[in-house]
């Protein structure tokens, strides 16, 4: 399966160790399609030399492309926003895992009924238990 995994980058980068395990659990048996989302080397500041637009317009081709959708919430992210509204538009399939120690997350995510699965997790043993019990669902 394609896998969409959303996370933040210029929302901040506190979370990538998380989005790294959650990659590269979901990489065993799926193809994640922005692995650089758990780059270590991408911060805030990184990939200046592509510009915005195409950074944009090819994200939204993947996001179109994948069979699924995995956002981590926890660290706000206005892109990270833009593309659940955009998986919402286009009906495309979506689990969201959200750690709320972290922040609360967004009236607009957790009031729209098309986000039904919204997972609270505390640790990435059980982020990823909850990840393996949804998808294996899913195939
Ligand atoms: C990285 C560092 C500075 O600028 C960048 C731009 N690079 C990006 N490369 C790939 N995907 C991106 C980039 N910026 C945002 N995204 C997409 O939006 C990712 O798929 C993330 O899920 C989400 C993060 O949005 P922000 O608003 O936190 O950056």
């Amino acid at each position: 399966m394609k896998i969409y995994f959303a996370g933040s980058i210029r929302g901040g980068r506190s979370d990538v160790d998380i989005y790294k395990k959650i990659i590269d659990h979901l990489n065993k048996n799926n193809k994640v399609l922005t692995e650089h989302v758990g780059d270590y080397n991408l911060s805030i500041e990184g990939q200046k030399q592509l510009y915005n637009g195409y950074i944009r317009n090819r994200d939204i081709d993947w996001l179109k492309e994948s069979d699924l959708v995995v956002a981590e919430t926890s660290s706000p992210s206005l892109g990270v926003g833009y593309e659940l509204a955009y998986a919402e538009r286009i009906g495309k399939p979506v689990i969201i895992l959200h750690n709320k120690n972290k922040s609360q997350l967004s009236a607009m995510i957790e009031g729209s009924s098309y986000f039904k699965d919204i997972n609270y997790y505390k640790t990435i043993e059980e982020a990823i238990e909850i990840l393996d019990k949804k998808i294996s669902r899913q195939c």
